[in-house]
């Protein structure tokens, strides 16, 4: 017997064909429909029109670089105050994190690393030499840097403006800023989550500006915790919205809350289902960005090969590290530190997908790629 299609999704469907962009009721009926099988459909299909049977991965090191922080946010479990809690700080010297970047070879094509507002390491004299050390001795690596909360912090603690701080940045190396700190924009939950955090207005204008300059940037939404199904949408609208005003935002990462070790641990865990939901509801809200990215490390790999069926279409990176990742596995994550790029590959091609290596700005590379200077040998 033949499934009967939920008819609240036909004159969505429609809107999605003709290239009209999602309201914020046409998301609600999305995210309460009780028909996934089409919900699943209609946003698969939209991903393929974006980038056909492509699933993107990127071979890269990941580091937190510190995890010395002040900004309070409620739903973390990896902020250390380094008065109170000595014996649990991690704050790597620029050479550690070179060495670390360099533990597992040169074949890698980004480099991803946040940190928290630590007001030792966050500044302009520790990052600008770091950078371009990294641009120096590994030319074929992006750059993935920050979040637009450690930027604001910067222009804080450097008395500068936005536009002058991501000159300075790019002028360096910056190739990429993260898109963390976005957590939900609507304010009200805003200010029950993160108070001490960037603020929407600001977040958006920090990768405005960096859109303007040419550094490319993603963003992410934190959902399972105490925001609606209104705030999600918002988020979501808010992010369109600024991508048309000033595009350049590769990928939206939807995170889902991680409960174990901080103040919002009621919450609970998301299901599976929640979080194929939103990779859906995501893609076929987010008509102007071009990749939606099922994070492994967030939603365990299982989950996120199944969202390649509900609208992702990246499965972010390796990591390459044994170690290195705080923000979630202090959180509760079951998720390894590393994954092999032969699994992504596998996990990619058994959904009845093309796996293609990518860097940051989504050069693609073929799997078996590797440095033009073989000679160079880590410090
Ligand atoms: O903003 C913190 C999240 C983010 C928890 O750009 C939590 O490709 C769940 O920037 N449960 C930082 N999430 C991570 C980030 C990122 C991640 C993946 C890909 C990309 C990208 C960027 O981590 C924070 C916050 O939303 N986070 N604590 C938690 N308990």
């Amino acid at each position: 017997m033949a499934f009967a299609m939920d008819p609240a999704l036909l004159p969505i469907e429609r809107k999605v064909e003709e290239g009209i962009p999602l309201s914020i009721e046409d998301g609600l009926t999305l995210f309460r429909t009780p028909d996934i099988h089409n919900l699943g459909r209609m946003a698969r299909a939209a991903k393929e029109r974006k980038s056909g049977k492509k699933v993107f991965y990127v071979l890269n090191r990941y580091i937190n670089s510190t995890n010395v922080c002040y900004a309070g946010c409620k739903f973390c479990s990896f902020a250390v105050d380094e008065f109170k809690e000595q014996d649990r700080v991690v704050r790597m010297p620029a050479d550690v994190v070179m060495t670390k970047a360099l533990e597992t070879g040169l074949n890698f094509n980004q480099i991803h690393i946040v940190g928290g507002h630590d007001p030792r390491q966050l500044s302009l004299d520790y990052w600008l030499p770091l950078m371009r050390r990294f641009k120096e001795r590994l030319p074929h690596v992006q750059l993935s840097l920050f979040t637009a909360a450690e930027i604001e912090y910067m222009c804080k603690r450097h008395r500068m403006s936005f536009a002058d701080m991501i000159a300075m940045l790019k002028e360096a190396g910056l190739d990429n800023v993260n898109g963390g700190g976005a957590e939900i924009f609507a304010e009200e939950t805003r200010k029950k989550i993160c108070p001490g955090k960037v603020n929407s207005e600001n977040w958006l204008a920090i990768h405005e500006e960096l859109h303007r300059q040419g550094v490319a940037s993603n963003a992410t939404m934190l959902y399972g915790h105490i925001e609606s199904l209104e705030d999600r949408l918002d988020h979501l609208v808010r992010l369109r919205e600024s991508q048309r005003r000033s595009p350049g935002f590769n990928a939206f990462i939807p995170l889902a809350f991680h409960p174990d070790g901080n103040e919002l641990n009621d919450c609970g865990w998301t299901t599976g289902l929640d979080d194929i939901r939103m990779f859906a509801v995501a893609r076929l809200m987010l008509d102007n960005f071009d990749h939606i990215k099922a994070y492994w490390m967030i939603q365990g790999l299982k989950v996120c090969q199944v969202a390649l069926h509900f609208g992702a279409d990246d499965m972010d990176g390796t990591h390459g590290s044994t170690d290195e990742e705080m923000i979630y596995h202090s959180a509760g994550t079951q998720s390894g530190q590393y994954v092999d790029d032969r699994e992504f590959r596998r996990l990619i091609e058994q959904a009845g997908y093309e796996p293609v290596r990518r860097n940051s700005t989504y050069d693609e590379f073929p799997h078996d790629w590797s440095p033009p200077s073989p000679e160079m040998v880590p410090a």
